[in-house]
């Protein structure tokens, strides 16, 4: 074996040539690793003993995609586009040997290689989009060659991770070695191509799968109109779109050339960096400073719900999902039914599309058992209380379970504003109390606030945020405060809304500025789908506020067809004139002059307080860091994430012109637009919110 560098080896197996790339933690694209692929197919290529030559890496997966943590910074080491070259044009044949992920300029590597052998686990993808770019390296101009246009559309814009065996089935991969046996298969595959003579098959010249689309432009905009809402606001699936049309329509050489232009176009803007920033961002959320990655874990085997409800069911399938068995404990045998019907036709739903199997569909349903006595807790590893929002309540829970839980046994609350460590102190171990605060539907939603109480230990903590993981959501630790990190800051953000319609603005006013600046609703539209009535009650009800007003009309949301808005049959809004009107009375009846409101109004006074709110949950120790907010808002509101959250924006627009304006509003309108203390000092010192 012969190293080639520090992170590439080469050695002549028999009569082929094998690159070993070893770059922890994802083999990633860095100047390295691209030097060891150039010089390692040029020395393969003038070894005489190799007739073919197999690329295969060390560690836990094949190249996951170029070095992000690269881009923007000074280019050092070989081309890629060059080295790619190096490898389509060698005189022998290259075979990418696949495991784990290869993904983006790592799949694109594969692309460039003659052949391409994966194990069963493996799966390929150019995720590129996520990252607000697009595949840079050749792979928008390759892909449609081997899987045509349709799905290369799909690919690139979804980013989706392939599993091994559709991209066998759709000619990406051109063999399946046994699982843990790749490099016996690669080598043996690459052996079978020189036996049999089988050419140098280069992506480039292939073109065959491209030609149903060629002369059909209303593909791509069939393509374009079926995903316009999804895409809505980010510009890398448009452009990535291009970029297939020119390997559709383009020779290989000038569609490269569109690639490229467009790609530096994605990668010097706002958005990708944006994106990239988020990336990161989430990653950075699972690092907690006195949390050491060695602190000991708890094996979380089984787990128990308290609350048979949306939210309490909802969590039970992300357990069961993975495998985790669930007891689910409800106090009533009717309420335990409904629930358990529930989640059993989310599932059945989840089928009827294709996301899972009719069998899936039993196996999770039979990890989830009910029960009515909250004694089938003794044997859990974790319980996770999922009732309404009632301290008193909570606290009898917690009681209960310091009694029935096994020692060791981790103690969550699904609360969203209470104090968990006044939750804690109903138990004899508030050490085992911990907040773990899903979002609705808390199947689907990818955020997890997991809230620190002040006695929780490390080992609690470590595991929760483990489990995050492993059940697919993305987590981050805030501490104890009313409505802890994402709630505090929406609190911000609805005192606005509505206080701009007092003023003069009307919802759909409000809600289309928000909606422009990329959330998928506003706070009207919200509450509407939530229901005007959660939390009224009808007997206390005095007309007091415009919601009052409006549930004492019978106007309860779109569950009754009327809230801020109209609902035609189809649940489709228009502005409402009746709640004009009632806005319109109100305002008179409270003596306020309606005045004309501008857009950037709207926006500034949105979201300005919630960048400051953002500040004084920094200052005060809530989040650990501002990108942790930014995690939370992208992950668990719809704050756009191409504008990288609330913080990152904040820096974005300029922490002194937010200043002034906070300044601005506090003289005028009083103490709750206080400039936060570190906003202060940032501007002073000239530094931005995050890392600042
Ligand atoms: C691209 O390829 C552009 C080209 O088309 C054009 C070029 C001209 N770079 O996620 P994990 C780090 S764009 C640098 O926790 P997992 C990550 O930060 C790229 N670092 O592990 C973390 O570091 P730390 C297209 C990277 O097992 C550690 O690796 N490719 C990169 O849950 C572990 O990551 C992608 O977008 C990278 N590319 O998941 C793939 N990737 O430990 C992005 C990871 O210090 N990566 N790191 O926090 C992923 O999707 C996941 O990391 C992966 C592993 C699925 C691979």
């Amino acid at each position: 074996m012969t190293a080639i560098n520090a992170v590439t080896d080469y050695t002549l197996d028999g009569d082929v040539g094998v690159i070993t790339l070893n770059s922890p933690p994802v083999n990633a694209l860095s100047a390295g690793v691209r030097d060891g692929l150039a010089l390692g197919v040029a020395q393969a290529l003038a070894d005489p003993g190799a007739r073919s030559i197999v690329i295969i890496c060390e560690g836990r997966t094949f190249i996951a995609g170029a070095d992000i943590s690269e881009f923007g910074g000074e280019r050092k080491g070989a081309d890629l586009l060059a080295v790619m070259k190096g490898m389509e044009d060698a005189t022998k044949p290259v075979v990418a040997a696949i495991h784990g992920t290869a993904l983006g300029g790592g799949l694109e590597v594969a692309l460039a290689c003659h052949y391409r052998v994966a194990v069963p686990s493996a799966k390929c993808g150019l995720p590129e989009v996520a990252l607000g770019l697009l595949p840079g390296a050749g792979g928008t101009q390759r892909l449609p060659r081997i899987v045509g246009a349709q799905k290369a559309l799909e690919m690139v814009t979804t980013g989706q991770h392939v599993p091994a065996k559709a991209c066998l089935a759709m000619g990406l991969i051109d063999e399946m070695a046994e699982e843990g046996k790749l490099r016996d298969g690669a080598l043996a595959f690459a052996r079978r191509i020189v036996a049999e003579g089988r050419p140098l098959k280069r992506v480039r010249d292939l073109s065959e799968k491209m030609e149903a689309a060629r002369g059909h432009p209303e593909i791509f905009a069939d393509f374009r109109k079926a995903n316009a809402r999804k895409f809505r606001g980010f510009l890398a699936p448009e452009y990535n779109i291009r970029c297939i049309e020119a390997a559709v329509n383009l020779p290989f050489d000038e569609g490269i050339a569109t690639e490229r232009k467009l790609f530096m176009e994605l990668m010097t803007g706002p958005q990708s960096a944006a994106q990239r920033y988020a990336f990161f961002a989430e990653r950075q959320a699972n690092k907690i400073p006195d949390v050491p990655d060695d602190t000991p874990l708890i094996d979380v085997k089984t787990v128990g719900v308290i609350g048979a409800g949306t939210m309490g069911g909802g969590i039970a399938m992300n357990f069961a999902n993975v495998g985790i068995p669930v007891t689910i404990v409800e106090v009533k045998q009717e309420a335990l039914d409904r629930g358990l019907g529930v989640i059993r036709k989310n599932y059945e739903r989840t089928a009827a599309r294709g996301g899972i199997t009719t069998a899936d569909v039993e196996t999770r349903m039979s990890l989830i058992s009910g029960s009515l006595d909250m004694d089938s807790f003794a044997g859990v590893d974790m319980v996770i209380e999922a009732v309404f929002e009632r301290m008193d309540v909570k606290k009898d829970i917690f009681g209960k379970l310091d009694s029935i839980c096994k020692p060791g046994a981790i103690l969550a609350s699904n609360t969203s504003y209470l104090n968990v460590d006044e939750i804690a102190s109903a138990t004899q171990r508030p050490e085992a109390v911990i907040g773990t605060h899903f979002f609705s539907p808390a199947n689907v939603m990818k955020l997890l606030e997991i809230v620190r109480g002040a006695k929780t230990s490390k080992s609690v903590i470590a595991t929760c945020m483990k489990l995050a993981k492993k059940i697919n959501k993305v987590a981050a630790l805030v501490g104890v405060c009313h409505g802890f990190v994402g709630n505090r800051m929406l609190s911000q953000r609805q005192r606005e809304a509505n206080a701009l319609v007092l003023e003069g603005a009307m919802p759909w006013d409000v809600d289309r500025v928000l909606y422009d600046f990329g959330f998928p609703m506003g706070p009207f539209a919200m509450s509407d789908l939530a229901g005007l009535d959660i939390g009224w009650v009808k007997e206390e009800s005095r007309g007091a506020t415009l919601r009052e007003c409006l549930c004492e009309m019978d106007r309860r949301g779109q569950k009754n067809g009327a809230g801020f808005y109209d609902y035609d049959d189809n649940r489709v809004s228009s502005p409402s004139p009746v709640v004009k009107k009632v806005i319109e009375d109100f305002r008179a009846k409270s003596g306020i002059a309606s005045r004309v409101i501008s857009d950037d109004e709207i926006r500034e006074r949105c979201l300005y307080p919630m960048v400051n709110e953002g500040a004084k949950i920094l200052d005060e120790g809530m989040a650990i860091r501002a990108s942790d907010i930014d995690v939370i808002w992208e992950n668990g509101y719809g704050w756009p994430v191409y504008t990288g959250g609330p913080m990152f924006w904040g820096d974005q627009v300029g922490l002194a012109k937010i200043l002034a304006k906070m300044k601005a509003w506090q003289a005028a309108m009083g103490e709750v637009y206080k400039p936060a203390a570190r906003l202060e000092r940032l501007v002073a010192e000239g530094k931005p919110l995050v890392g600042g």
